[in-house]
């Protein structure tokens, strides 16, 4: 990933033919609060079906690692970690040696994290990290300790197709012989519950699209209107793509003094704000197989929306 500025990539974004805003920016201390929210709505199941995988699954997955020495959970995008808490805790039960280092690039999301780990899991051993997994990554390659990586909660869906390769290389790279991967796919379903998912009769997936354009104005000094804009967002279960816009209501003209550009939006012109794609079982084993894994077990929850994949390199 590249460490182009938040202004240098919105400025991209709001000139390129179809205009976008990158969903990593959903994720300040704000957006990781809604998206808090977002995670207790009943249309929002992955966070249910995450939580009950890790719950009654993870003597399975601590059986699968087969590490004969002490080992790190090393977890990128850790967010609140109530999900993984469920797993850490088998973990320890089973007698498990291991430190837990959870990377997220918001430092309140860690700070929040820290305590509540401490507060359930008293004798656990945390070293959290602040920043993007890149570079945390390469901090951690060339140690000798076996690494479980943790890439939970469907982030990979955030990434296209392409994207996905060069994440997996990513990660790939700075794996050893025997390290392990555990990732999240969102699994392709009936569509209507996925479009429920992602735009949620109260507002509150509107409401984290539209904090990106908030954000733009606390941070970049911008003049968006939020309310001269709409939130749309659109699931096609020929690919499993749910898609999410937002839209400008009227012909618009929004400054943002961090950039000194005027950007012009025609009525009904979208930005398109976030990828979300759904896997097949099939897919994740192509896409495994591609980047130089293979599938050990899928592990899912009983109704099989979500799986957590566990992957070793080849
Ligand atoms: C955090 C990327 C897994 O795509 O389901 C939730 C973010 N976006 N509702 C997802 C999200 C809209 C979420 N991930």
């Amino acid at each position: 990933m590249s460490d182009t500025s938040f202004a240098t990539d919105i400025h991209i974004g709001l000139t390129a033919p179809l205009k976008h805003i990158s969903s990593k920016y959903f994720y300040d201390d704000i957006g990781s609060g809604i998206f808090q929210d977002i995670m207790k709505m009943p249309e929002y199941y992955p966070t249910a079906c995450e939580f009950e995988i890790l719950s009654l699954q993870g003597e399975g997955i601590f059986k699968m690692l087969d590490f004969d020495k002490p080992f790190s959970v090393v977890e990128f995008g850790a967010g609140d970690g109530v999900k993984t808490r469920q797993l850490l805790k088998t973990l320890i039960e089973k007698g498990a040696e291991f430190s837990y280092v959870p990377i997220d690039i918001s430092k309140k999301a860690i700070d929040e994290l820290v305590v509540n780990m401490q507060q359930h899991l008293p004798g656990l051993h945390i070293e959290p990290k602040i920043g993007n997994y890149f570079s945390m990554m390469e901090e951690l390659s060339g140690s000798s300790i076996p690494c479980l990586f943790l890439f939970l909660g469907g982030n990979i869906g955030n990434y296209e197709p392409a994207d996905v390769d060069g994440l997996l290389a990513d990660f790939r790279k700075n794996m050893k012989a025997g390290d392990k991967l555990l990732t999240g796919f969102d699994l392709k379903k009936n569509p209507a519950t996925i479009r429920c998912a992602y735009d949620d009769p109260a507002g509150i997936t509107k409401a984290f699209n539209m904090n990106l354009l908030n954000r733009i104005n606390r941070e970049l000094g911008g003049t968006f209107k939020t309310n001269h804009f709409d939130f749309y967002s659109h699931y096609n279960p020929l690919n499993g793509e749910v898609r999410s816009y937002l839209v400008s209501l009227v012909p618009q003209q929004v400054f943002v003094k961090e950039t000194g550009e005027v950007y012009t939006f025609e009525r009904n012109e979208l930005i398109w704000t976030e990828l979300s794609k759904k896997y097949s079982l099939q897919e994740i084993e192509n896409v495994a197989a591609k980047n130089g894994f293979t599938v050990m077990e899928h592990f899912l929850d009983c109704k099989h929306y979500f799986t957590d994949s566990l992957w070793t390199v080849v």
